[in-house]
């Protein structure tokens, strides 16, 4: 299996709507797998295909209990109660907001041998999935931010942007630096 570079706010992958899978083939495994690794070891809770510049509809999702791959997902019930959580974003990374999503979500998709199933959730369950589900929409958090918050938020992600020459996020070689004790190397002196 191998971690993937995730794409980063600007990359205009991250803007496109994906395209349904047809056919579940082995090509479609390995990169399911390599989805898992990537997200285990980038620590989030979830990820999408477009985060690792893919154009399916696919995201995987893993709380902790169950992972779960989601192949073609579509919202088919919104609870009417919302809920106010904060959320970040691999692609977004060190940005965190309070987002105002139903509680909870019934979703409709298929498993990773094409088979067709539905899920309730709630809470954070609910909240990854939504968040998930508009990745495969070409939508992020930042999108349900009020004017003032987005700006803040954006003018942050100005000062790191330049972390990511490419709108790349090398992630295997975050790791490594971390181990190492090399991350910010200027931080020694
Ligand atoms: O899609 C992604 O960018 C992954 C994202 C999923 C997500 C987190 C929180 C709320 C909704 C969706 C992450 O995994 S960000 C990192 C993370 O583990 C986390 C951040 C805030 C709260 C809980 C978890
Ligand atoms: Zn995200």
């Amino acid at each position: 299996m191998s971690i993937l570079d995730i794409r980063v706010l600007g990359d205009p992958i991250l803007r496109q709507a994906t395209t349904p899978v047809t056919t579940i083939t082995d090509r479609l495994q390995r990169l399911i797998d390599d989805m898992f690794d990537t997200m285990h070891h980038a620590r989030g809770i979830g990820l999408a295909a477009p985060q690792v510049g893919r154009t399916e509809r696919l995201t995987v999702v893993d709380l902790g209990d169950e992972p779960l791959v989601l192949i073609n997902p579509e919202v088919v019930l919104s609870s009417s109660g919302k809920a106010k959580g904060e959320e970040g974003c691999l692609s977004i990374p060190d940005i965190y907001a309070d987002v105002e999503r139903p509680k909870s979500v019934t979703v409709r998709a298929l498993d990773r041998h094409g088979k067709e199933f539905e899920r309730d959730a709630t809470d954070l369950l609910a909240r990854c999935l939504q968040h998930e589900i508009d990745h495969l929409d070409g939508k992020l958090f930042l999108d349900y931010l009020s004017v003032l918050k987005r700006t803040a938020a954006l003018a942050k992600w100005k000062l790191s942007s330049d972390d990511y020459p490419g709108y790349i996020r090398r992630v295997a070689l975050e790791t490594s630096e971390e181990l190492s004790g090399h991350e910010h190397p200027e931080e020694e002196l």
